[in-house]
């Protein structure tokens, strides 16, 4: 039996709490309380420490999903929860104006704790622009040069979030490959 240790990270309001708890379907922690911050993000919760949820495979195997609390004055607890990642899934708000400035600031985040963690973006409320875009996004995602997959992912529905995490286990079996075959 395997192991994974997954961090969800992102900005207030990515959708890191809702894709954790549509994924996991029931069994959380979250560290939600009122958000007093609803210029940042407008929503009643906020999470001040993080989501937990323990998933058992099929195959046997076992996810711990963590979330990272998005307000900046907790960024002192991203490389806390990051240590020891096996795959990491950045939500980014796409419905932002500001998105593809905060793609390249967790892109940094990321990058600093460990260049080689296999990395996904899901890009969420992509419904509530009038004419999505991804391009931008999509150009922006690399880590030293070599680009990285963007998903369109609807943090609300369950089988969009498990779609996300199919493409995180995927990379990480894509890594584990060229380890052993170089
Ligand atoms: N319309 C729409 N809403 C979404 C989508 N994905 C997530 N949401 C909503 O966006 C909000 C995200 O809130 P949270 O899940 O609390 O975000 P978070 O990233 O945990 O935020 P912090 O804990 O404050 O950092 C919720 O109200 C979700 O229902 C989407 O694709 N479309
Ligand atoms: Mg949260």
């Amino acid at each position: 039996m395997r192991e994974y240790k997954i961090v969800v990270i992102g900005g207030m309001g990515s959708g890191k709490s809702t894709l954790i708890r549509s994924i996991a379907a029931g069994a959380v922690v979250d560290t939600d309380v009122a958000n007093s911050d609803r210029l940042a993000a407008d929503k009643a919760t906020t999470t001040v420490a993080m989501d937990y949820a323990d998933i058992d495979l099929p195959n046997g195997d076992r996810l711990r999903l963590y979330g990272t609390p998005g307000q900046q004055r907790f960024d002192f607890l991203w490389p806390v929860l990051l240590r020891g990642a096996s795959g990491v899934l950045l939500l980014v708000d796409g419905s932002r104006p500001d998105a593809q400035a905060t793609l390249a600031s967790y892109l940094q985040v990321v990058r600093q704790h460990g260049a080689d963690t296999p990395l996904v973006v899901g890009v969420t409320r992509l419904d509530l622009l009038p004419a999505p875009y991804l391009d931008g996004l999509a150009a922006q995602a690399c880590v030293d040069g070599v680009p990285i997959p963007v998903v369109p992912t609807d943090a609300r529905e369950r089988a969009q979030g498990v779609r996300l995490m199919d493409v995180l286990m995927s990379e990480l079996e894509a890594q584990a490959l060229v380890a052993r075959h170089g």
